[in-house]
């Protein structure tokens, strides 16, 4: 791949966007390579996937507009739908997914971040919708997910104004849950994502559809999403030894992780 790569460590993925030449803008070609990269993941293996941008300066500026300014109605659509089909791939990912935003998070870029299930970024990355300035909407998610992630009013002041919010700012309207100084950034990442690896799989997937998908329905069945996927957790040899452990009180046995079988 030119513009993806992924390293792989104690259960733990890596996907960085390297396209440093256009601050990691989302073209056609970056797109497809990481709807394969997502694709080719080994889920039996991996428990956390962290995607970041190459550099230090950006995460990623947005979707490519030298691409994007010559398309007609029907290809503007069907751009969008390309990256609303990866993003929601991400989005619906059986493991969770941690957004190390590492600079700008423009547009699509923002857009990215929004459909990874945890958002931190470094004390330079400045966020933002900056789509009506260009002449269009947010393309890929934009308008949905800013609004159920921070508060409806604030989402639409957003992409009215198309102006850039900082770190500070990104923090305190909850879009990320912490800020780091650069350096300390892919650090804070790895050590998030090991802390979740480290809990059962089953149980850290179960916990991710039942929010993604409780979030989607009407609280009566919502509740009954959760207690079906709470009950899958029992009989497995996590559940098991994670209560047996507890019961003996022996702090030094840790799960045993079971491998996850197919996506
Ligand atoms: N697309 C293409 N190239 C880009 C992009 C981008 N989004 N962002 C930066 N670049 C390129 C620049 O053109 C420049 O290239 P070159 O060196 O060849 O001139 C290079 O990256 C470096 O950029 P700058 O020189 O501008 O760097 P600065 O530090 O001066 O500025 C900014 C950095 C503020 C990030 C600035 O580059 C900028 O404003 N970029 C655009 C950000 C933006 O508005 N992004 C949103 C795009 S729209 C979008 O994402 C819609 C998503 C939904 C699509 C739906 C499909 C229909």
């Amino acid at each position: 791949m030119s513009y993806i790569q992924v390293t792989s460590q104690d259960h733990i993925a890596t996907l960085v966007i390297d396209r440093p030449k256009a601050l990691n803008a989302l073209n056609s070609e970056v797109l497809a390579e990481l709807e394969s990269a997502i694709d080719a993941l080994d889920l039996g293996d991996v428990r956390v996937l962290v995607i970041t941008g190459a550099g230090d300066k950006s995460f990623v500026a947005g979707a490519d507009i030298g691409e994007m300014s010559t398309l007609t109605r029907a290809e503007g659509e069907a751009f969008g739908k390309k990256g609303n089909d990866v993003f929601r791939k991400i989005e619906t990912l059986p493991i969770p997914v941690i957004a190390a935003v590492n600079g700008f998070a423009l547009g699509g870029g923002n857009e990215l971040a929004m459909s990874c299930d945890i958002r931190i970024c470094s004390d330079n990355a400045v966020f933002g919708q900056t789509e009506t300035g260009l002449g269009i909407t947010p393309g890929f998610g934009g308008t949905q997910r800013l609004a159920r992630l921070v508060s409806p009013g604030m989402a639409k002041q957003l992409l009215y104004t198309a102006k850039n919010i900082k770190a500070d700012e990104a923090l305190r309207i909850g879009l990320v849950n912490a800020v780091y100084p650069q350096a300390e950034l892919l650090p804070a990442a790895l050590k998030l994502a090991a802390q979740i690896a480290a809990n059962a799989p089953i149980a850290v997937r179960a916990s991710k559809r039942a929010v993604n998908v409780g979030l989607e329905q009407p609280m009566d069945e919502a509740i009954v999403t959760e207690e079906k996927l709470f009950g899958s957790c029992f009989e497995t040899e996590d559940q098991r030894a994670g209560m047996a452990n507890f019961l003996e009180k022996d702090k030094s046995k840790k799960l045993k992780v079971v491998p996850y079988q197919g996506r």
